[in-house]
């Protein structure tokens, strides 16, 4: 029997976005088998990074990380297929995107990433991770985005 679809969350980040990656970026998802199922532009405020990045939010780099996330729109994504959320992780590659460009040349961190906190895409890590995050964003409570009409 085919195997199950499966959906993971993905997101252009500002500098991305900014970047005129965009349309790179859906090229390679597309290629590789995915289905862009929802997407929308918001604008995320310090209060949305901070319940969404709740795990870092005692790291040193985390107002770093709210300053970039805030910096302009991001665009969100969900995207099915078959081991979504594994094959989505290996197309963006390694977290720090200066490492990507050596070990993962040819993944979208490597692309249109610059460093460890600069990254330009973000993906789910795991099953849990995927339904939190893909609820985050499109589930019945919106915590307030400010959605862009425009994509
Ligand atoms: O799931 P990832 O985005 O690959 O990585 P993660 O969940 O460990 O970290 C989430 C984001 O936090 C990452 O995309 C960028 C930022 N970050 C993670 N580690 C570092 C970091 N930023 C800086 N400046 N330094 C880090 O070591």
């Amino acid at each position: 029997a085919a195997k199950e679809k499966e959906k993971t969350l993905a997101m252009i980040k500002p500098d991305g976005l900014s970047g005129n990656y965009t349309e790179k970026i859906k090229k390679v998802i597309l290629e590789s088998g995915f289905d862009i199922i929802w997407e929308m532009i918001v604008q995320l405020d310090a209060e949305n990074v901070t319940l969404f990045y709740a795990e870092h939010s005692k790291k040193s780099f985390f107002p770093g990380l709210i300053e970039y996330m805030t910096s302009g729109p991001v665009l969100i994504m969900v995207l099915e297929k078959p081991n979504a959320i594994s094959d989505w992780r290996a197309l963006i590659g390694p977290t720090d995107s200066r490492k990507a460009k050596v070990s993962h040349p040819n993944s979208i961190r490597a692309m249109c990433g610059l460093d460890s906190a600069r990254n330009c895409v973000h993906g789910s890590d795991s099953p849990p991770s995927a339904a939190r995050e893909i609820s985050f964003f499109f589930g019945d409570i919106l915590p307030g985005f400010v959605k862009h009409d425009e994509l």
